[in-house]
């Protein structure tokens, strides 16, 4: 039961705090083959997904249809390479967390356009298929995630206001990039407007449930790669919804004591039970 509770308080101090959702530091950062200047830059990878792309080349929003590309946004990760991020508050397996999903990776994969440029999702681009994701609380003690990639569904969408797939402007709304996708929804055959739709809000990316690692908490991401290459633009932690009539002042008391205790980020010894 304690551990529950844990649980709760550390989630809420996310969002009392309004702590930072996104990677914060570079642990390692192994490039691989075949991967050059300049997106051999391990820090695009930190902080917040972009929304808006091609600044000075090909300027144009972030849609399922048009990934992140320049090199001041993304980092490779050629075959034989890795990348291991850190997360300043832990990333909790929180059971408030939509479908369960505790941590997304945005990368640079994108839907083929079968009704070009309308916007219809044919099939998925880019994608990794020799990828692996890999969680820790202290950065000793590993564990996989496995039947997941670290590039793949959904696409990242950085406006939940645009009608044009390609469009070269900025949207006014922009979606959460703490908030996953449903994994139920099945993008393809679809039109833009049922993807804004589908997408409900979310920025996108690869949702990571922590369950299944045993972890109550990590806050070391590793992203390796045996072959091929892709690209990743962010990593963030999932917002929890709130739980109608928790009152505020629960969470607030709970999230001070979690602050507190620090039990991962200064225990580097101990590991999740
Ligand atoms: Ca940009
Ligand atoms: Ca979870
Ligand atoms: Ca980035």
């Amino acid at each position: 039961m304690r551990t529950t509770f844990f649980v709760f308080v550390m989630s809420s101090s996310v969002s009392a705090f309004g702590a930072d959702p996104f990677a914060d530091r570079v642990v390692e950062y192994e490039p691989g083959a075949g991967v050059t200047a300049p997106y051999n830059v391990p820090t695009m990878a930190l902080g917040s997904p972009e929304r808006f792309t091609g600044e000075g080349v090909f300027p144009s929003a972030v849609t399922p249809f048009n990934p992140p590309f320049n090199p001041d946004e993304i980092v490779s990760i050629g075959a034989g390479g890795w990348l291991t991020v850190a997360f300043d508050e832990p990333v909790v397996n929180d059971p408030l967390n939509p479908f369960g999903i505790d941590l997304l990776i945005f990368g640079n994969a994108f839907f083929i356009d079968a009704s070009y440029p309308d916007g219809v999702a044919l099939g998925l681009f880019g994608g990794s298929r020799a990828g692996r994701v890999e969680v820790s609380p202290d950065g000793n003690e590993w564990r996989d995630i496995f039947g997941v990639q670290p590039v793949g569904m959904f696409p990242n969408m950085g406006y939940a206001d645009i009608t044009d797939p390609y469009s070269l402007v900025a949207g006014a709304l922009p979606t959460d990039f703490t908030k996953p996708v449903n994994p139920a929804f099945d993008p393809f055959g679809k039109t833009y407007a049922e993807l804004v739709s589908g997408y409900a809000g979310s920025g996108g990316g690869v949702g990571i449930d922590l369950a299944s690692t045993g972890f109550a908490a990590i806050s070391y991401v590793r992203i390796s790669n045996a072959g091929g290459m892709f690209s990743i633009d962010a990593i963030s932690d999932v917002a929890p919804v709130p739980t109608p009539g928790v009152p505020l002042m629960l969470g607030c008391a709970g999230a001070l004591m979690a602050r507190r205790r620090r039990p991962y980020r200064d225990s580097p010894r101990r590991e999740g039970r």
